[in-house]
């Protein structure tokens, strides 16, 4: 190790430590202990280009461990993304290019949001599938144009949680070998030492999931760290290295848990200036000379591999023409001409009109890939062209086991790294276990499908733990995140048709397990698009609405025939998406659900939603409790869910 790197790896953890004082907040605990594993990825070995840092064949790099934020943002300004000093010194201010935590939105050169620990190493093990995939389908011997790594830094914290064991098991089945961890092991965390609470053998432990695993013992030394990373790129598994660190090194709280969250004492962070030379937030040019190197290195093996993409346009158009659209384009797919025409009164599960739009889609668009946490014959959540396997890295089905979290937060790796459509999905009521990744796809807006069966308390024998109850509810109220619960195969063709025009923001489909008769002829013109629209107009003077969603369309237009029959003019209101309801204008809105009218919501679910629609003297029908265990008819009808039982209730 170098005089110079030395003075690098310590002008990085000043900028860091200047950043947290400033902002009076922070970790700089992370920042001092991984600052020359930082260094040495930002000065020695990541391929990106500052000057295009959406790059579709760069080395992606997740900080799992978010909370070393300040450490990220000066090794973006060290390697010559567009951050400024002054950016450095608005440190977690409002609204400036360095949050908090890292924000894909807000810094260029940030490949995910990261801070929710456990959620940035599925998201590189996404990553990983999606350039094994992307690199076995387009690449030729004679010219290759995609070919990276996937690199992640994450602390003892992201290995503890329940969702990283899911994606290494997984990532170490599949063999993706150009996944690489970087494990700041630091054996402290927030609340103390990493040995209160863990006593396995990390080597062991890794290994027999599937990782080569490689130790550095002093993590000051950049040299050891570069041998380490240079291993693992040469090893046909993904590797998982540990580096030993000191968290808080060098200061007066090293190897205390003290330093993960406080800024250090005002006279620490002058110290560290003074025994570096120069004014708080200053960069010697020497230092600055050593990042450009790099960069002026990379610049090269930029402009190669743009030569590379020419010469493949010229050579192999037709694959480069499929490449094209699948990186930067569009497969512009027509509803109406490439997918299924479902006729007025014939009877689908919609999980069943899904499963085959899914797989018409696929077919048409190589973008799409995905799959189903052990119930792909259930949810009919699967991808086509085999399984995705270390044999088959062209299958677009993904076999995740019964790994929901990791399956959702995979998802978003994919979505991540660009050229993809990801879909997952399976029983509704356990998006409970997905619920933190679908929280980042919405706060990323990526354009991830959430493909759900089973969705009511219909699903019947199964019982109250398979019965969604709350679930709707709690996805509703995630903003960016359109639920859509259609209530035939017509609405769900126009469900996919709105997914497919929604690049800036995750989709959920929520599904029947169960029949449900086509209730409307397909028209031009999407109506699930607008949110909720009138699925039956009265045929006398208006006198009530009922609003509905999913199966329960049907039997709110029973119950409207029946108060018809009785002479009370009566409308009924589909309402498959609060979300897209909600951006329509306030005439539109007013239209379908006249302020003066009474109004009835029916949801098999909670339905705490439509009380945004209803005054007080309307009427919510909904469920109150956990369902219970009988045939889908008994507890419909034990939870009131029937025409009758709905009339007596009205009245
Ligand atoms: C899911 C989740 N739980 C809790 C936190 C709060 N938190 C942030 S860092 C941290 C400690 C993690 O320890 P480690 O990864 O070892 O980081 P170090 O203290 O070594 O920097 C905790 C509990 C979080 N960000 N995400
Ligand atoms: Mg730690």
């Amino acid at each position: 190790m170098t005089n110079l790197d030395q003075k690098a790896i310590k002008t990085l953890a000043t900028l860091s430590l200047e950043e947290i004082n400033a902002a009076k907040s922070g970790h700089p605990g992370i920042a001092l202990g991984a600052a020359p594993i930082m260094y040495t990825l930002y000065s020695k070995v990541l391929k990106v280009n500052p000057l295009d840092p959406h790059w579709i064949n760069r080395d992606r790099f997740v900080l799992a461990a978010g909370h070393g934020s300040s450490l990220l943002y000066a090794s973006l300004h060290l390697a010559g993304f567009d951050i400024t000093c002054e950016d450095l010194k608005q440190f977690r201010k409002l609204k400036s290019k360095t949050p908090g935590h890292p924000e894909i939105e807000a810094t260029l050169g940030v490949d995910a949001t990261s801070g929710p620990l456990g959620q940035g190493i599925p998201e590189a093990v996404g990553m990983a599938i999606a350039e094994s995939h992307l690199r076995n389908k387009y690449n030729k011997d004679d010219v290759k144009i995609i070919d990276h790594y996937t690199y992640v830094l994450c602390g003892d914290g992201d290995l503890q949680e329940g969702v990283t064991q899911e994606a290494i098991s997984l990532a170490g089945h599949l063999q993706l070998s150009k996944l690489i961890i970087l494990y700041d092991s630091n054996n402290i965390q927030l609340d103390g030492k990493v040995s209160m609470t863990n006593t396995e053998n990390v080597k062991e432990k890794y290994q027999a999931m599937g990782f080569s695993y490689y130790l550095v013992e002093d993590g000051r030394d950049c040299e050891e760290i570069l041998k380490a990373i240079k291993k693992a790129q040469k090893s046909l598994s993904p590797s998982l290295i540990e580096i030993k660190t000191k968290i808080g090194a060098g200061s007066c709280w090293e190897d205390s848990n003290k330093s993960h969250g406080n800024p250090l004492p005002e006279e620490e962070v002058h110290r560290f200036r003074q025994e570096l030379g120069g004014e708080a937030f200053s960069v010697s040019s020497d230092v600055y000379d050593l990042y450009k190197k790099h960069q002026e290195n990379n610049l090269k093996i930029y402009n190669k591999e743009k030569e590379n993409e020419k010469k493949y346009q010229h050579e192999y158009h037709n694959d480069y023409d499929i490449f094209y659209k699948q990186i930067y384009g569009d497969f512009n797919i027509d509803i109406h001409k490439d997918l299924p025409n479902y006729l007025v009164g014939e009877k689908k599960a919609t999980r069943a009109s899904s499963g085959e739009i899914l797989t018409l889609l696929s077919q048409k668009d190589p973008r799409f890939i995905g799959g189903s946490a052990d119930l792909a014959s259930s949810s009919k959540v699967k991808g086509i062209d085999g399984d995705f396997s270390k044999d088959n890295r062209l299958g677009r089905n993904l076999v995740y086991g019964v790994r929901e979290h990791a399956m959702a937060a995979i998802s978003n790796g994919l979505a991540l790294h660009g050229g993809f459509k990801p879909f997952c999905g399976g029983f509704f009521v356990f998006c409970d276990y997905m619920k933190p990744a679908i929280r980042l796809s919405s706060l990323m807006k990526l354009p991830v499908l959430y493909i759900f069966s089973h969705d009511s308390i219909a699903v019947g024998e199964d019982g109250p733990t398979h019965q969604p109850i709350e679930q709707l509810t709690m996805l509703r109220s995630v903003p960016n995140l359109n639920v859509i619960r259609p209530c035939d195969s017509i609405e769900v063709k126009e469900a996919y048709d709105v997914y497919l025009h929604s690049p800036n923001n995750p989709t959920v489909l929520v599904l029947t397990r169960q029949d449900v008769e086509n209730i409307r002829k397909e028209e031009k013109e999407n109506q699930l698009a607008k949110g909720g629209y009138i699925i039956k107009k009265e045929t006398l003077k208006l006198q009530k609405i009922l609003i509905a969603s999913g199966s329960e369309v049907k039997l709110a237009i029973d119950v409207a025939c029946a108060l018809e029959k009785e002479s009370i003019g009566t409308r009924v209101v589909s309402m498959p998406s609060f979300y897209l309801f909600d951006k329509q204008n306030q005439e539109y809105k007013e239209d379908v659900l006249p302020k003066e009218i009474a109004k009835v919501a029916i949801e098999a679910s909670d339905a705490t939603h439509y009380y945004k629609y209803l005054s007080t003297d309307d009427k919510l029908i909904n469920m109150h409790t956990f369902g219970e265990s009988a045939h889908a008819s008994v507890t419909m009808d034990y939870f009131g869910f029937t025409v009758e039982k709905i009339l007596k209730e009205i009245k």
